[in-house]
């Protein structure tokens, strides 16, 4: 049996996207081997589990080509449920990748109709948004890439997709919605190479935006892995920006295809961090998870308790390493040298630049500090054992 102590509250605010619940598990290589849960058992079925909220793309509530009128009847039966749950909507986007049209990039097509229309679809979204009360409004440029880099110009396509942002800024902006934007970056899939593949990447780009304050980034533990970098430096790099607006949180093999696995279940260190870094520095945003159950699995449940639940037991890991007498010791040590020379650059003057040129320094006794990092992680490794 599960322990009861590490299942979700809603207070945990934790959050799925739909679509990974939707999933009837298709890859390339086979056809489905389950029926498509409908979006409204998937969030009322969310909202049993103590899950905070639901992520969604247009599509997977209101089927590509709906009339207005199927729209609204799609969008009542929605708040409804909403309401008789009491689960929230916490994050809405736009799908840009799946219709043919966008075979060469939405906001980055090489055909200004075509930026046009999903720069239009997404408008549309942005109102559904709105209406649900979704603060978070997320841009993953699943087809925003080449094969062929003949094909187009990376700062076109910069130019392209910033055109588009901006506008649609504007438009939140006239409307008085309060939604932010948040880019995904990842650094392939579907495409050989999309633009924006990691949070450096995207944290700079907002920077060249009309209004950067509006924008941030929802970076996915996947997506990093692909790249073969580390999940834990690269929130960081996010939250340390103050653009941390959403996470995607799941399980990927580095260097493989997208594998979307279940948060923990492929790099327990790794989940620990991550959990560690959104813990310790308080992070405000929903603790979503992107992800989809294994093809082999009849229906979305299983999978969904247990993201929900490692996401638990690392909190619970994460007091015990920041409580642990033995742990907090050493790092005390290893974070203790010198403290007097601390802030000693902090401010610039020429009294502490003349301070650091005429500053001595013992090399031998600094290369010679020692530095227990094997035993350090080993305690680690046994806590998450279980046998510290
Ligand atoms: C992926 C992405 C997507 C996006 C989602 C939001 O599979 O690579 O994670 O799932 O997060 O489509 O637009
Ligand atoms: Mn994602």
């Amino acid at each position: 049996m599960l322990a009861s102590r590490f299942a979700p509250k809603r207070e945990d605010k934790f959050a799925f996207g739909i679509w990974g619940l939707q999933n009837r598990g298709r890859d390339p290589f086979g056809d489905q081997t389950r029926q498509e849960t409908p979006a409204l058992k998937c969030i009322q079925g969310l909202a049993e589990r103590n899950a905070f909220g639901f992520e969604f793309h247009d599509n997977d509530i209101i089927p590509f080509g709906s009339s207005a009128a199927q729209r609204d009847a799609i969008l009542t039966d929605l708040k409804k449920c909403m309401g008789d749950w009491g689960i929230k909507a916490t994050m809405a986007t736009t799908n840009t990748f799946y219709h043919p049209v966008f075979k060469d990039g939405a906001f980055t097509s090489t055909d200004p109709a075509i930026r046009l229309y999903a720069t239009q679809k997404v408008l549309n979204c942005l109102d559904i948004a709105a209406e649900l009360g979704t603060g978070v409004f997320v841009f993953w440029g699943g087809r925003e890439g080449v094969e062929v880099d003949a094909s187009k110009c990376p700062i076109e396509a910069s130019k392209w997709f910033r055109e588009s942002l901006n506008f649609l800024c504007e438009f939140v902006r006239a409307k008085k919605y309060a939604i932010k934007f948040s880019i995904e970056p990842k650094p392939n899939e579907p495409r050989g190479d999309l633009f924006l593949p990691t949070v450096g990447s995207v944290l700079a780009f907002i920077e060249t935006l009309q209004y950067p304050e509006m924008c941030g980034i929802n970076p996915e533990t996947a997506h990093i892995k692909i790249a073969g970098l580390n999940p834990y430096h690269e929130f960081a790099q996010a939250l340390d920006a103050g653009k941390l607006l959403d996470v995607h949180l799941n399980g990927q093999k580095p260097l493989r295809f997208d594998q979307d696995l279940t948060f923990g279940s492929d790099d327990l260190k790794e989940a620990f961090f991550t959990t560690k870094l959104l813990q310790d520095h308080k992070y405000q945003g929903t603790i979503g998870f992107d992800c989809h159950p294994y093809r082999t699995e009849s229906d979305p449940w299983d999978f969904v308790d247990r993201n929900m639940r490692n996401y638990n037991i690392m909190k619970e890991k994460v007091a015990q390493f920041n409580t642990n007498k033995e742990i907090q010791g050493l790092l005390g040590e290893i974070h203790g040298a010198n403290k007097d020379l601390v802030g000693l650059i902090a401010q610039y003057s020429p009294q502490t630049l003349d301070k650091l040129r005429n500053m001595q320094f013992n090399l031998e006794a600094l290369a010679g500090r020692k530095l227990r990092y094997e035993y350090l992680d080993q305690l680690l490794t046994e806590l998450l054992l279980g046998v510290l």
